[in-house]
């Protein structure tokens, strides 16, 4: 079902405590940990509790929370002290999604080029 853990999910295992990270926030709803590969000095992902595949599911499913990882990559740049970051949501392999539970990127700390690669 829509937003159910699911087994095979490497991020709800994080969310259930399964599997380690390094936890930065943590709300009711969404967990916020550093990226295990960093592109950046600060490289920190956003992810619901929730399990949906992408961003466009988790908005049409639960735009409640959708609204609650935007507001925490927010709250992530300013306990990083980034004057300046990018927010990255992947959808589709096509655009370098490896895991498909729901993530938003918290790129910062160097000079971040555009466009994207
Ligand atoms: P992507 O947008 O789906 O490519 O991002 C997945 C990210 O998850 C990627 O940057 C990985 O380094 C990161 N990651 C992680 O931080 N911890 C993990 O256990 C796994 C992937 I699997």
């Amino acid at each position: 079902m829509a937003g159910e853990p699911q087994d095979d999910c490497l991020f709800c295992k994080i969310v259930a405590g399964q599997i380690p990270a390094t936890i930065v926030r943590e709300t009711e709803t969404t967990v916020a940990f550093r990226d295990i590969n960093p592109q950046a000095p600060t490289h920190v992902l956003v992810i619901p509790k929730a399990h949906y595949r992408d961003a466009a599911a988790l908005a049409a499913g639960a735009p409640e929370v959708a609204a609650d990882v935007l507001r925490e990559t927010q709250a992530v740049a300013e306990e990083e002290k980034l004057d300046s970051y990018r927010t990255v949501f992947n959808t589709g392999a096509g655009a370098g999604q490896t895991v498909w539970h729901t993530h938003a990127h918290v790129l910062g700390g160097r000079g971040l080029e555009w466009p994207p690669g």
